[in-house]
C-alpha cells in the first residue's frame, strides 16, 4: 500500500488503453477568480481552507499542482505518457462554478466549456471533456448540458456534491437531472469541501479536505440524490462516484437495513418509500472510479458488489500524480477481461469514446 516501498518506474505497456476518469484542470483566469472570490470574503470556510491552501502555499504538492493544473497540451501529455495514460476525462477542478454567485456560475460555465472543447479538439485522441454546469441556475444548467451534448462534443458533466450548502436531491435542481438523461449524459458527482453546517468539526481536526471531509460530504450527497426518489423519477439517469464511491458500497447492507426499517416506521416526512432498495440505485444508477484508492481490495470488492462493467480507473491528476500507483493496479490479481473493463472499456462505453 505505500507509495513510497517501490522503485519508480515507467508503466510498461499493457494490452489495454488506459482511460483516467476524473482529471482536473483550470482555465487561466479561474485562479484569479478564487482569489477576488477570497479577497471579497464571499467564499465560505471550506472553500477558503482549500483554496487559500492551494492558491499559496510553498510546500512542494501545492506547488505541482498550481504547475501543472492549468496546462492542457505538452506537461500534461507528457506525464500522461509517462504514467502510461491513453486518454484523461476532464472536468473543471472543484467547486469549479459553485462558489460564485449565480450570473458569474452561468457564464463561467459556458467559458469554461469553450476552454476545454478547444483542448479536446487540439488532442481529440487523449482528451475527453465533461461539461460543466451551474446549479445555482437549473434552467440555464439544463441548457448547458444539451450545448454540451449537442455542440461542443462533451461525454457528461461535473456536478462538485452541494452548491453553497444546497444539495442536488431538492427538486428544484431536477431540471438538471431530467436533461442528463435525455441527452444521456452521465453526471459525475464530485467531492466538495462540506458546507458551513458541517464543517467545524472537520476543520478542528485538519479533516475537511480530501482525506476524509470531501468523502463524507460527497457520499451524504449521493444518498440523499437516492432517498429522495430522484432514480424512481428519472430511472435511466447514471452518476458516476469517485474515490470507491465515497464508501457507499462498503455500507449498502446497513443502507437497505435501514432504509426499510425507517420506512416502515414512518419517521421522517423526508423519506418515503422507494421502488427499490438504496443499493438496487447504487448498482443500476452509479459508475464508481478509483481516484485516489489504488487498492487491490478495495477495488475488487467494488467490482464484486458494482459489477465489473461499474468500476472504472481514475488518477485524479494533478492531485494524486503518483506513477507507482499506475504499476501496482497494472498487477492487480484480476481476470484479463476484467482488468481491461476496468483501465478502458466501460470508460469507453460510459463516455462514448471511440
Ligand atoms: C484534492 C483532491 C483537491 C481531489 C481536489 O480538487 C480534488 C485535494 C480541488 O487533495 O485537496 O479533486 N480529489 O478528487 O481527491
Ligand atoms: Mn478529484
Amino acid at each position: 500500500m505505500s507509495q513510497n516501498d517501490i522503485t519508480p518506474q515507467r508503466p510498461a505497456k499493457e494490452d489495454y488503453k488506459r482511460i483516467a476518469t476524473e482529471e482536473a484542470f483550470a482555465p487561466p483566469d479561474l485562479f484569479d477568480m478564487y482569489r477576488k472570490v477570497l479577497a471579497d470574503g464571499k467564499a465560505d470556510a471550506g472553500f477558503t481552507s482549500l483554496w487559500a491552501f492551494y492558491l499559496s502555499s510553498d510546500a512542494a504538492r501545492p506547488q505541482h499542482i498550481r504547475k501543472y493544473i492549468q496546462d492542457l497540451d505538452t506537461a500534461r501529455l507528457a506525464h500522461m505518457d509517462e504514467a502510461g495514460i491513453d486518454i484523461q476525462v476532464l472536468s473543471l477542478t472543484s467547486p469549479g462554478v459553485q462558489v460564485f454567485d449565480a450570473d458569474t456560475a452561468v457564464s463561467y460555465a459556458r467559458t469554461a466549456n469553450d476552454y476545454l472543447a478547444e483542448a479536446v479538439r487540439r488532442h481529440p485522441t487523449r482528451f475527453v471533456g465533461l461539461a460543466a454546469v451551474a446549479p445555482q441556475n437549473p434552467a440555464e444548467a439544463a441548457k448547458e448540458i444539451e450545448r454540451g451534448a449537442t455542440q461542443l462534443g462533451m461525454k457528461g458533466i461535473i456536478v462538485n456534491s452541494h452548491t453553497q450548502g444546497e444539495y442536488l436531491s431538492d427538486p428544484k435542481f431536477w431540471d438538471i437531472f431530467a436533461a442528463a438523461e435525455a441527452f444521456d449524459m452521465p453526471i459525475y458527482l464530485h467531492p466538495s469541501t462540506p458546507p458551513p453546517k458541517m464543517i467545524e468539526p472537520f476543520m478542528e481536526a485538519g479533516l475537511d479536505g480530501a482525506i476524509y471531509g470531501f468523502g463524507v460530504d460527497t457520499g451524504l450527497s449521493a444518498l440523499r440524490i437516492i432517498t429522495a426518489g430522484v432514480f424512481d423519477r428519472f430511472p435511466k439517469l447514471q452518476l458516476v462516484l469517485g474515490h470507491m464511491g465515497e464508501a457507499l458500497p462498503y455500507m449498502a447492507y446497513r443502507l437497505d437495513y435501514m432504509h426499510r426499517a425507517t420506512v416502515a416506521a414512518n419517521r421522517y416526512e423526508s423519506m418515503k418509500p422507494l421502488k427499490k432498495r438504496p443499493s438496487d440505485y447504487l448498482r443500476e444508477n452509479f459508475y464508481v472510479t478509483n481516484s485516489g484508492v489504488a487498492w487491490e481490495q478495495a477495488i475488487r470488492f467494488a467490482q464484486e458488489f458494482m459489477g465489473v462493467d461499474r468500476v472504472m480507473y481514475a488518477m485524479d491528476y494533478p492531485y494524486q500524480h503518483v506513477l507507482d500507483e499506475v504499476i501496482t493496479l497494472d498487477n492487480m490479481n484480476m481476470a484479463t477481461h476484467d482488468k481491461k473493463a476496468f483501465f478502458q472499456t466501460n470508460a469507453e462505453r460510459v463516455f462514448k469514446i471511440g
